[in-house]
């Protein structure tokens, strides 16, 4: 029978680490079925991932993260799953930590639509190269700003989402590097967030997609993604029985 929570792992080129995650989800995040969305690789993480036990959704050709991230949004949409959960097919996060991240959910203190996995929000001695570092320092500073509430890993690729979310980011989900427009896109569409703190490892094996040649590059683009989320129209949300949002509309 189909489960009520989905992980979606976004993999491209990860033969070596895919196998071992999804081993690791199965053992321990067992509420959830598991959907690789293979995003064009040329090497056997297709194979490997499904050998491990995953249902894999396979791209013709590479769609990059947002679109491999998007494809699982869309899956659980259609699906009717309840939570889905990203995790990185590169190891760098532990699926025993997803429990943190789904009580934080339902922990009843007003409603979350995402929680975000943060290694900045306790010391815990993760060292990402510093020009990824420098990113994230200034992206947590101008999006705490524009949100009005404390972001400290805006880049971070563990997140879980609700049904709204998911909704959400099915019908529309940035390209290229999405987690810091996402953020953005969560509040201008009035969902919220919050982070718990989680470890982080150093990616398995293969290799990043952000480089530190390609940082000045993400620099640019999630700036200019910034600005423009900023001056595009806010849409217009149905409050339902929600009087925090039918008062930031003037209801
Ligand atoms: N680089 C890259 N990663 C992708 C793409 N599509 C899916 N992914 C996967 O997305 C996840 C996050 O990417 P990663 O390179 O680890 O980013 P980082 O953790 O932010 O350094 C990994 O599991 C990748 O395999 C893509 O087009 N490019
Ligand atoms: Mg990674």
């Amino acid at each position: 029978m189909r489960k009520r929570h989905l992980a979606i792992v976004p993999a491209l080129n990860e033969e070596h680490t895919i196998a071992s995650v999804v081993e690791s989800l199965r053992r321990d995040a067992p509420s959830f079925d598991i959907l690789v969305v293979d995003d064009g690789s040329s090497d056997d993480t297709f194979g490997r991932a499904e050998s491990a036990g995953a249902y894999v959704l396979r791209h013709p050709f590479n769609l990059g993260i947002g679109g491999a991230v998007q494809s699982g949004f869309t899956y659980a949409a259609e699906n009717g799953y309840e939570y889905m959960v990203q995790v990185d097919g590169d190891g760098q996060h532990d699926p025993k930590e997803i429990r943190k991240l789904m009580e934080r959910m339902e922990s009843g203190q007003g409603r979350i639509d995402m929680v975000c996995g943060s290694r900045f929000l306790v010391p815990n001695g993760y060292e990402a190269p510093r020009a990824r570092r420098a990113g994230i320092w200034i992206f947590s500073r101008l999006l705490s700003l524009i949100v009005g509430q404390r972001v400290t890993d805006p880049t971070s690729g563990f997140r879980l989402f609700n049904r709204r979310a998911i909704e959400l980011f099915a019908r529309d989900y940035p390209h290229d590097y999405p987690e810091v427009e996402a953020v953005l896109m969560l509040h201008f569409h009035r969902l919220r967030m919050c982070e718990v703190p989680v470890r982080m490892y150093q990616r398995g094996g293969g290799v990043s997609s952000i480089s530190t040649g390609k940082s000045a590059y993400y620099m640019v683009k999630v700036m200019l993604a910034i600005v423009v989320g900023l001056l595009r129209a806010r849409p217009v949300v149905d409050p339902g029985d929600d009087p925090a949002v039918a008062a930031a509309q003037g209801i």
